[in-house]
C-alpha cells in the first residue's frame, strides 16, 4: 500500500477511507461514527447521491456567507479567525419549556449521524454535501411548543467586530429566516454540526446551522444562535431586503422563476471543466416525503 503523507490527508481522503472501509465490512455509517444503530429514515433518498459526492475543496471555498462579504470567496478568506467557542443557543418564544445549551450540550444530546443532502441555491448552482446532523424535530421536542407555536424564527449571530459584512446594510442583519412549523418538524429538517464527518468549517456556518433539503439554500441559516417559536409568520432577511424574489416559502420549484433568472436547471459546482448543468426537480428531488406539505398550496403565489 502507498505512503500517504501527513499533508496529503485531506479532510476529504479521510472521508473517503472510512467510506471504503465501511463498504469493506458492511459496517453502517451510525456505528462508526457515533457508536450507535440509527436507523436513519431521512436518509432513504440519498443514497443515489453517495457517488456525486462534491469535493471537500469545493464544499469549503465557494459560499454565501454576507456576514463576511459577498463574494464567493470571502467566507474562506475572512471567517478564520472567527470564534465559535464559547457558543450557546437558545430556544424560545412559545414553548413550555425555554432552553439554552452550550454547542457541546447540544452535541452530546443529539448525535449526528450522516445526511447527504443536495443543496441548491436560488443563484442556479448546487453542491451534494455529506452532512453531519439531527433532525431539528429532536431539540424542538425538548422545549416542548405550546399551540400558539406555529412558525419557527431561526436568528444568527450579530457580532460586527468579528463579521466584518456587518457593518453594511446589505440585509437587516442579525440574519433571519423561517419555517412553518410542520417543516421545522419534518425529519429531513436537519440542524447541522459538520461535514465531510468533521466539525463544521467557519465558512459553512460553525458551529450550528440548519439545511431544509427542499429550499432554497438561502433558508439554511448558518451560525444559529436563537430559535424561537411564534405564532406569525416571520420576516426573513431575504424577504425583507426583496419581497418580489425572495418568498417565505422558497421550495425549490423548476416552474416558477426568480424575477432575474430561469430555475429551471443549476450548475453542479465542481462537476468537471465545462460545468455541467442539470434540470431542477421540484422540491430538489425530496418530493415523495414534502410534498404532502403543501397539498392544495398554489405554489406559483406561496413562492
Ligand atoms: N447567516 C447566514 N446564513 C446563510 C447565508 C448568509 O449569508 N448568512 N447565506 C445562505 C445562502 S444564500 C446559501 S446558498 C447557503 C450556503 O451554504 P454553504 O456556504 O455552506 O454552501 O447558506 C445560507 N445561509
Ligand atoms: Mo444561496
Amino acid at each position: 500500500m502507498k505512503k500517504i503523507k501527513y499533508s496529503e490527508i485531506t479532510p476529504e481522503k479521510i472521508y473517503n477511507r472510512r467510506r471504503e472501509f465501511i463498504k469493506r465490512f458492511g459496517i453502517t455509517t451510525g456505528s462508526l461514527i457515533i457508536g450507535q444503530n440509527i436507523i436513519n429514515t431521512a436518509n432513504a433518498s440519498t443514497n443515489n447521491l453517495e457517488k456525486k459526492i462534491t469535493e471537500y475543496r469545493y464544499i469549503t471555498t465557494y459560499n454565501n456567507y454576507y456576514e463576511f462579504g459577498t463574494r464567493k470567496s470571502d467566507p474562506v478568506e475572512k471567517s478564520q479567525n472567527f470564534k465559535t467557542k464559547p457558543w450557546e443557543i437558545t430556544i424560545d418564544g412559545e414553548v413550555e419549556k425555554k432552553i439554552t445549551l452550550t454547542i457541546q450540550e447540544i452535541k452530546n444530546m443529539f448525535p449526528s449521524e450522516e445526511r447527504i443532502y443536495r443543496l441548491r441555491c436560488v443563484e442556479g448552482w448546487s453542491m451534494i454535501i455529506p452532512w453531519l446532523g439531527f433532525s431539528l424535530s429532536k431539540i424542538l421536542e425538548k422545549a416542548s411548543p405550546t399551540s400558539k407555536g406555529k412558525f419557527v424564527e431561526f436568528t444568527s449571530v450579530y457580532d460586527p467586530e468579528q463579521m466584518p459584512g456587518q457593518r453594511y446594510p446589505i440585509l437587516k442583519w442579525p440574519y433571519k429566516e423561517g419555517l412553518r412549523i410542520d417543516e421545522a418538524l419534518h425529519p429531513l429538517t436537519t440542524l447541522v454540526t459538520g461535514l465531510y464527518n468533521k466539525d463544521l468549517p467557519n465558512q459553512n456556518g460553525a458551529p450550528l446551522r440548519l439545511i431544509i433539503p427542499w429550499k432554497y439554500g438561502f433558508k439554511s441559516t448558518k451560525a444559529i444562535v436563537n430559535i424561537k417559536l411564534v405564532e406569525k409568520m416571520p420576516t426573513s432577511s431575504w424577504m425583507r431586503a426583496s419581497p418580489k424574489e425572495y418568498g417565505f416559502y422558497s421550495n425549490v420549484n423548476p416552474n416558477v422563476d426568480h424575477p432575474r433568472w430561469s430555475q429551471a436547471s443549476e450548475r453542479v459546482v465542481g462537476s468537471g471543466i465545462l460545468s455541467e448543468r442539470i434540470p431542477t426537480q421540484m422540491f430538489n428531488g425530496y418530493g415523495d416525503e414534502v410534498a404532502n406539505l403543501y397539498s392544495g398550496m398554489d405554489l406559483k403565489k406561496y413562492f
